[in-house]
């Protein structure tokens, strides 16, 4: 496959005004009439026309009224050219025919459990009819969608309905749907089917009513009032914290049990993968919950950072998803504990994100090239990319920033921009000079910064010294110095802060810009040594590492006024025992323990004054992808699973009384509710519980079997099960059987019957995915079941999966290129799971290689998994 460089970007040659569709929807042969009005771009275009086109019959074409002749265009595997064009606006027809239930790719239209549905994000639409499938060419759409009446009662598409009526004698019949907005064709989307709806309105700031559509699988119908709520919640939001109104008459969600993404923000009809629309207490747990509304407001958020204004080209793919994942967070840090939800994101960014700056996948929030755009939907794209709004916000001040954005909307909207475009509106509304900013767009791989303090007693001086580099990434060898806001702090032996004189460049209040290499900056006047918290809220999306002590950190633990840095400050001491543990298991000796910080984990686990929720976070241990990180080469994830039993068993033991006290106060005595008090609440308690179960003493397992018989909710259930499976308990088994009889027949809540399984440890859990390939409810052509269960082992199972015999890394081999036939993208998605290949020790490295070499030797491999396999092996 070629390299798409953005330095080879062209604007496009003919722009189009118009789309009419007219779509008459068969299960296997759907055919679909296109009229598109179109011009030369008055930006030097014109000429020959080049339209974009996948697995599509071609039924005829005419240009002006006239039908082509097979001379008059040229047909190839990618699409279709017309050489000789009117140098003036033309009109184009086009039919097309495709076979929806032979498309097994969740691409361009496909049906999903009977139901027609589209994805055509990034490149899908050109697997419905031949267009100029690129997102800066931006189209007003009207379509007409016809189907048989009674297997397709729903009839959905983009924009506003305009009229619906029957096809006489044909049990046939139509619906026309009109999008005012012009938009590129990856947000085009219909829908047709036997779905059940929930309605609901939303009146927006200026008064306009929006009728509001959530359409599901029959008698799913109770299921979809959290997303409902969480719907209007964001809808707003957008409008208090961004000054965005809703723009149609309607807004529709569709829920789909098929599909390769989360959701998709297709103008006024979102398409969704029903996990993150489906939830009752009896089905969902708290984490459902708080992800159904993360997804939904971020889809619906997208309706202005997206769609309104939408990306240039794909390389600017984090101009929309960045900015976006940012507005998510930021919403459910309003709807939700702040602390807590920045502590998870940064759980999040760690695990995927800087795991994946510091492998062969490693590429800037910009991509420069690409050989295959689904591969850029990462969490470098995603999570980084909104760590770098969120720097560009701490930087300006929060002023400048609104009014940037502001601007910003106000400035494109209609239009398809860049990060340049972006960049531009924030330095206008803060008059910087955002260039070395820009270098995060530009430059991969995790920047390091090292602080070393120094305390002069004699001057009554605190001396910091701040040191920044990156490591070299692929294609980047060597890297120039970022800019680094660094939000401080100076906690005094009280936990005050303390006021000092600042000498030294780069200090505004409570921030650092840290802009050079290397840059010193004097604190005088101090009465005392303090502790300095740096990185307050993880202000940047660094690996810092300080000069403090055990002793600093747990001071911190116990002292910091800022939450996210407590937090951080155990966690560090954590990392730190883990490492080491690792490092004596592996050199046959026993780990040591550390009465401080248990002493400082039980003090955290007792503060009544602080959030349950906060205190979950706290008792649960930095994860295995953590420690790997911290030990950064010669892994050997046998021995980090080894530390955290160690770890986890050690605490269970030292604050049982502690931890059996949390499980006893904290049960709610009401019916559940998914807010995220009462969430919080759960946490604590089955971190608490799984802490002490993780001992194996009898009656802790016991208390989980108890946990698990009598939960009213599938937070605590879930809970339960996954601690007896966890601890190998004699119960385990019968649990699982009850488990999965009580929800044999609910797909979403079997996902987790298999994933539980699929992540437990010990060495019979391959053969144990293996068998469950085998059972009836599995199947490759879904993609939330083979997340759910091979994706779950490959990605949440590092011991097991990196076994060093191989045979991890074979099966997952063996699966992704047999899905690869069906469902490259999926298949491509599952093999990224190799991304930490190199950094292992020699035996599982050479298997890994093995493997990968394998697989790159296949022939027929689709450009998803060749692209993914190739990066990996380079
Ligand atoms: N649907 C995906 C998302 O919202 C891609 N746009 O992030
Ligand atoms: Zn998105």
């Amino acid at each position: 496959a070629p390299v798409i460089r953005l330095e080879d970007y062209r604007p496009p040659a003919w722009l189009v005004d118009t789309v009419e569709m007219d779509v008459r929807l068969d299960p296997a042969r759907t055919e679909i009439l296109t009229r598109l009005a179109i011009r030369p771009n008055p930006a030097g275009g014109g000429g020959p026309l080049r339209l974009d086109g996948e697995d599509l019959e071609l039924v005829w074409l005419k240009l002006d009224g006239r039908r082509l002749a097979a001379g008059d265009y040229r047909l190839d595997e990618s699409g279709l050219s017309i050489a000789s064009m009117p140098d003036t606006a033309a009109v184009l027809e086009i039919a097309t025919a495709v076979d929806p239930s032979a498309n097994t790719r969740l691409m361009g239209l496909y049906r999903s459990n009977g139901i027609y549905c589209t994805q055509c994000e990034a490149e899908g639409f050109r697997r419905i009819t031949f267009y100029p499938d690129r997102p800066d060419v931006l189209a007003v759409f009207t379509v007409r969608l016809e189907a048989d009446k009674v297997a397709a009662p729903v009839l959905l598409a983009n924009g506003n309905p305009v009229e619906s009526g029957d096809i006489a004698g044909t049990g046939r019949h139509y619906a026309v749907w009109h999008d005012p907005h012009p938009k590129p064709c990856y947000l085009f989307a219909m829908v047709a089917g036997d779905l059940g709806r929930v309605g609901d309105t939303f009146v927006t700031a200026s008064g306009r009513t929006v009728d509001l559509g959530i359409y599901v699988e029959r008698g799913k119908e109770d299921r979809c009032g959290y997303a409902m709520d969480a719907l209007k919640r964001s809808m707003r939001w957008d409008e208090t914290a961004f000054g965005r109104e809703y723009d149609l008459d309607v807004f529709n969600i569709v829920a789909v049990s098929d599909f390769n993404m989360g959701a998709m923000e297709n103008k006024g009809l979102n398409i969704f993968n029903d996990k993150y629309v489906l939830a009752s207490p009896e089905t969902a747990t708290d984490a459902d919950y708080a992800n159904i509304e993360a997804i939904i407001a971020h889809e619906y958020f997208h309706n202005w950072t997206g769609n309104r204004i939408t990306c240039r080209d794909w390389f600017q793919l984090c101009l929309k998803e960045g900015l976006t994942v940012f507005r998510d967070q930021e919403f459910s840090a309003d709807m939700r504990s702040r602390p807590v939800e920045r502590i998870a994101d940064v759980r999040t960014l760690k695990a995927h994100q800087f795991v994946e700056d510091a492998g062969p996948l490693a590429h800037p929030v910009r991509p420069e090239s690409y050989r295959e755009i689904n591969n850029f939907y990462t969490a470098t794209v995603y999570e980084k990319g909104a760590e770098v709004i969120r720097m560009l916000k701490v930087l300006i001040g929060d002023a400048a920033f609104r009014a940037g954005m502001d601007l910003y909307f106000a400035r494109h909207d209609g239009e398809a921009a860049t990060i340049e475009d972006f960049l531009a509106c924030f330095a206008e509304t803060s008059g910087r000079d955002l260039t070395q900013f820009k270098l995060w767009y530009s430059q991969s791989g995790t920047p390091e910064v090292t602080a070393t303090g120094r305390w002069d007693a004699s001057t009554s001086s605190y001396e910091l010294t701040l040191e920044q580099s990156c490591p070299p990434t692929p294609g980047q060898p060597v890297k120039q110095p970022m800019v680094i806001p660094i939000r401080f702090g100076l906690i005094g032996s009280g936990g005050d802060m303390q006021p000092a004189v600042v000498e030294g460049d780069g200090v505004t209040g409570d921030l650092i810009e840290l802009r050079a290499a290397r840059q010193r900056i004097v604190f005088r006047g101090l009465a005392e040594r303090p502790v300095p918290s740096l990185l307050r809220g993880f202000s940047a999306p660094v690996k810092l590492t300080t000069n403090l002590d055990d002793d600093d950190l747990l001071f911190a633990a116990a002292r910091d006024s800022d939450p996210f840095n407590r937090w951080q400050a155990l966690q560090s001491v954590a990392t730190r025992l883990l490492t080491d543990a690792q490092a004596a298991i592996r050199a046959g000796g026993a780990p040591a323990a550390d009465a401080r910080f248990l002493a400082s984990l039980r003090r955290t686990a007792e503060s009544a004054d602080l959030d349950p929720a906060f205190r979950a976070q706290a008792l649960h241990l930095p994860t295995q992808a953590d420690i790997a990180r911290d030990i950064g080469r010669e892994v050997d994830p046998a021995a980090i699973h080894a530390a955290e039993d160690w770890l986890r068993g050690l605490i269970g033991a030292s604050l049982a009384d502690t931890l059996r006290a949390l499980y006893g106060g904290l049960a709610l005595n009401a019916p559940y509710t998914p807010d995220a008090a009462a969430a919080g609440r759960r946490a604590l308690r089955n971190a608490a519980l799984s802490l002490l179960s993780a001992t194996g003493d009898a009656a802790d397992i016991e208390m989980a079997e108890r946990h698990f018989r009598n939960a009213d909710n599938m937070t605590d259930r879930l809970a339960g099960l996954q601690i007896l499976v966890r601890a190998g308990a004699e119960a385990a088994e019968a649990a699982l059987a009850a488990f999965h009889d009580r929800y044999r027949d609910d797909p979403l809540v079997l996902d987790k019957w298999f994933t539980i399984q699929a992540t437990a440890p010990g060495e019979a859990t391959l053969g144990r995915v293996i068998e469950l390939m085998r059972h009836p409810a599995f199947a490759l052509s879904n993609p939330n079941r083979v997340r759910a269960l091979i994706g779950a082992f490959a990605s949440g199972n590092p011991a097991q999966f990196n076994r060093p015999d191989g045979a991890g890394y074979r099966l997952l081999g063996e699966v992704a290129t047999q899905i690869d036939r069906s469902n490259p993208q999926l298949a491509a998605r599952l093999l990224s799971a190799f991304r930490s290949w190199r950094v292992l020790e020699p035996v599982r490295r050479a298997a890994a290689r093995a493997e990968l070499e394998r697989i790159a030797s296949l022939d027929g491999l689709s450009r998803d998994t060749s692209d993914i396999v190739r990066r990996s092996l380079e």
